[in-house]
């Protein structure tokens, strides 16, 4: 029975020690009750840091006894570790660039980045000591981006799934970090890479490709042939929890307490932890213009703050803690009457009690970070407002802000903004609250913690089944010797090649892409059996095309079947094909060369090219689909298509396409053997013109109508080359 490994920097448990003796207690934040109902179900564990340094071994198998009726797993770090790989490199490096704190403050240090990979090994050993095959495993945040690339290299079977909690940064932020590729590669190691917003994926992305040697296609990646899908999963709350509180008898009391000390007043609710990111003093800040600009609410209105302490041994964090007080302070000094406070200030943690009495009565939910990767106070607020009043205010920075966007949405920067918006709440018909709730609680009602672990957990299954029938599709050794019995039982086969990309890997000048020696020889293997006909067929032009295969003993399609030559024969073309549109096509192409560096246009006789391979990755697609919008009605009336190629788009008469060639070619003849092999788009025309007994190959793992699938040049001169041979490839 395979099971699955919940992985985190931390696991959900408190433990104390108190004379030697530890006791053990729940954490019950967001992730631990949704991913309850899978660490907890049958082999099933959850591994992580248990939050206190142990060193003695027996102390260490205590703990590892105790925790194992709580289905958890500690890796025990020490205070070195923990200061240089968490609070140093997890929270004074990936923290400040992953929420746009970028700066010359950011210290690299060596150290830092060294117990980072030490520490992500120390979890990897601890999984591997319980991994068997066919497990899966899901790793959590940025404290563990090494790990899914340390267990893939360990264990290539393991379904490994990764999940980030905060933003990822935009690829000019990540950039600047000195071990990006190490940490790209390590989050690639999983098959399924989740974040909260498709903003993130979108950033994700494009680091991957700009800084990886590797494709992509919309939202998968190609990593040594393993697809590895990166998607939006926005993580939801135990929307039933905070919405069944408001029966809970402490609730109720707590409640009762507020109206008593607040009577009529207003109460705007702000609950973070303590963090920059968090936005803590804009608010205070727009707070404070409220009470200067609209002195009516002096007396009426409070600001119930609560910063739960975290991280405050870091200098940044406990200067952060600072300034609020010192902010705090001086609202409350110069608007404080005899019966009112403007701030009510905590600096703890409150019960959860107590956190959704507040959650009820307060009339403003007001959330503003400046980078939030999703945000759950807010969600929370919303789904304690079961009488569906009450004004989200929530910051355009926040993750959640896609999916409430029936909130006041406010740019944190902009404390006018803040002050405007808290207005506007103060001031909302009721009516109005009622509508923007209920379809805010809609949301969170729907898209809760525990849909959010079950899509997570099939797509992941998605992704692997995905990975299982690609595998299924590459020629290996099976498939390569069925192929092979097949080729040796025929008597007339005929075998179409494409030649960029399938016999020769591409290169960025197109007249560099030549044949070597060890093709030639190739071809010659092939077309001296005289049972076969081989064809090779490109878009080629067909001039270029005489002058590398002319004197072989293989037939040529060119230019996607505008041109053709039989062997021994001269070349011949379709009749009735015109090239008097060039005349004004080829201008506007023009345009583009000159507005486009590293572009340039190749003419054929019956076709256009233009080709970007050299211009930035970017420039070239945003240019080509600006190319495609001009020329698309234009194309239409003369009758010509727009091909897309691989970093290329050709125009050329409607007509022509390599699959009506391939047919054209094989019309008078009858062969008990067709195999084609090509790698992009014009390639497929052939896939799909050919007879369903045919074989057919496509070149790289994409999305394809061919039946197999070679990974690059290499292996089909490889595969090409084992046919026929009663040896083993
Ligand atoms: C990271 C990402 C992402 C707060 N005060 C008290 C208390 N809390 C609880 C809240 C909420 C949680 O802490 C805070 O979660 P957030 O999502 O708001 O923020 P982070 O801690 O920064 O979490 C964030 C999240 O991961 C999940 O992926 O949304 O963007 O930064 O659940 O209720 N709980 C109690 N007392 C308090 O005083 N009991």
């Amino acid at each position: 029975m395979s099971k699955t490994i919940i992985v985190s920097n931390r696991l959900p448990v408190k433990i104390f020690e108190e004379n030697g003796e530890y006791t053990y207690s729940a954490s019950e934040g967001g992730l631990a009750t949704g991913l309850g109902s899978i660490y907890k179900d049958g082999e099933n564990i959850w591994i992580g840091w248990p939050g206190i340094e142990v060193n003695e071994p027996e102390k260490q198998a205590d703990i590892i006894q105790n925790l194992k009726v709580l289905k958890l797993l500690p890796v025990f770090l020490s205070q070195e570790e923990i200061n240089e790989y968490y609070e140093g490199f997890s929270n004074e490096i990936l923290w400040p660039i992953f929420h746009y704190y970028a700066s010359t403050y950011v210290n690299y240090k060596q150290s830092n980045w060294d117990f980072y990979q030490t520490v992500n090994q120390k979890f990897r050993e601890v999984i591997l000591s319980v991994a068997e095959p066919g497990d899966t495993i899901w790793i959590h945040d940025y404290q563990l981006l090494l790990l899914p690339g340390m267990i893939r290299a360990e264990n290539a079977d393991l379904t490994i799934g990764f999940f980030l909690h905060i933003p990822f940064p935009s690829y000019e932020l990540f950039r600047l970090i000195p071990w990006r590729a190490e940490l790209l590669e390590g989050m690639l190691g999983a098959d399924l890479v989740g974040f909260h917003t498709y903003d993130d994926v979108q950033h994700f992305m494009n680091a991957a490709i700009r800084i990886l040697p590797i494709n992509s296609s919309s939202n998968i990646l190609t990593v040594d042939d393993r697809p590895v899908v990166a998607e939006a999963f926005p993580m939801g709350i135990d929307y039933n929890k905070y919405s069944s509180l408001i029966n809970d008898e402490s609730v109720l009391e707590q409640i009762s307490l507020l109206k008593e000390n607040f009577g009529d007043n207003r109460i705007i609710l702000s609950v973070d932890r303590l963090d920059y990111s968090k936005g803590i003093l804009q608010r205070l800040a727009a707070f404070e213009l409220l009470l200067e600009l609209y002195p009516e609410y002096i007396g009426k209105v409070v600001l119930y703050m609560v910063v739960v302490p975290s991280r405050d041994n870091v200098p940044q964090y406990r200067e952060l803690k600072d300034h609020i007080d010192k902010k705090v302070g001086n609202i409350n000094a110069s608007y404080r009457t005899m019966q009112w406070s403007p701030v009510l200030y905590f600096y703890r943690s409150f019960p959860i009690e107590a956190l959704s009495a507040l959650y009820q009565m307060a009339d403003i939910g007001l959330v503003t970070p400046m980078r939030d990767g999703m945000n759950l106070v807010s969600k929370e607020y919303v789904a304690s407002r079961t009488k569906n009043n009450g004004v989200l205010i929530l910051s355009e920075m926040a993750g959640a802000s896609k999916e409430l966007i029936d909130a006041l949405i406010v740019n944190p920067n902009n404390i006018g903004d803040i002050t405007r918006a808290i207005v506007q709440a103060l001031n909302m018909p009721l009516a109005e609250q009622e509508t923007k709730m209920a379809e805010m609680r809609k949301v969170v009602s729907r898209f809760n913690i525990f849909h959010w672990v079950k899509i997570y957990m099939d797509k992941l299954q998605e992704v692997k089944q995905l990975q299982k029938s690609m595998q299924s599709r590459h020629v290996d050794f099976s498939v390569a010797k069925n192929v092979s019995a097949r080729y040796s039982s025929a008597s007339k086969r005929i075998i179409f090649l494409d030649y960029d990309g399938t016999l020769v890997n591409f290169h960025t000048d197109i007249n560099k892409a030549s044949p070597d020696p060890a093709l030639y020889v190739l071809l010659e293997k092939l077309s001296t059996d005289k049972s076969n006909e081989v064809v090779l067929i490109s878009g080629r032009d067909h001039l270029k095309m005489e002058e590398w295969f002319g004197h072989s003993g293989v037939h040529i399609i060119a230019e996607h079947g505008v041109w053709q030559k039989q062997i021994g024969n001269t070349w011949t073309n379709i009749v009735g094909l015109t090239d008097t549109w060039k005349e004004e096509i080829y201008p506007i192409l023009n345009t583009y060369v000159e507005r486009t560096p590293g572009s340039f246009i190749e003419e054929k006789s019956f076709s256009l090219v233009w080709h970007y391979r050299k211009v930035p990755k970017d420039l070239g697609e945003l240019r080509v689909s600006e190319l495609v919008n001009n020329l698309v009605y234009l194309t239409k009336d003369k009758g010509l298509q727009l091909l897309p190629g691989n970093k290329v788009i050709e125009i050329k008469n409607m007509e022509i396409n390599k699959g009506k060639a391939a047919l054209n070619f094989m019309f008078m003849n009858e062969y008990d053997f067709v195999m084609a092999i090509g790698d992009d788009h014009t390639d497929e025309d052939i896939f799909k013109a050919l007879p369903d007994s045919a074989l057919t190959f496509k070149v790289g793992s994409s999305l394809s109508a061919a039946r197999f699938y070679l990974r690059n040049p290499r292996e089909v001169r490889q595969f090409l080359h084992g046919l026929g041979s009663d040896t083993d490839q």
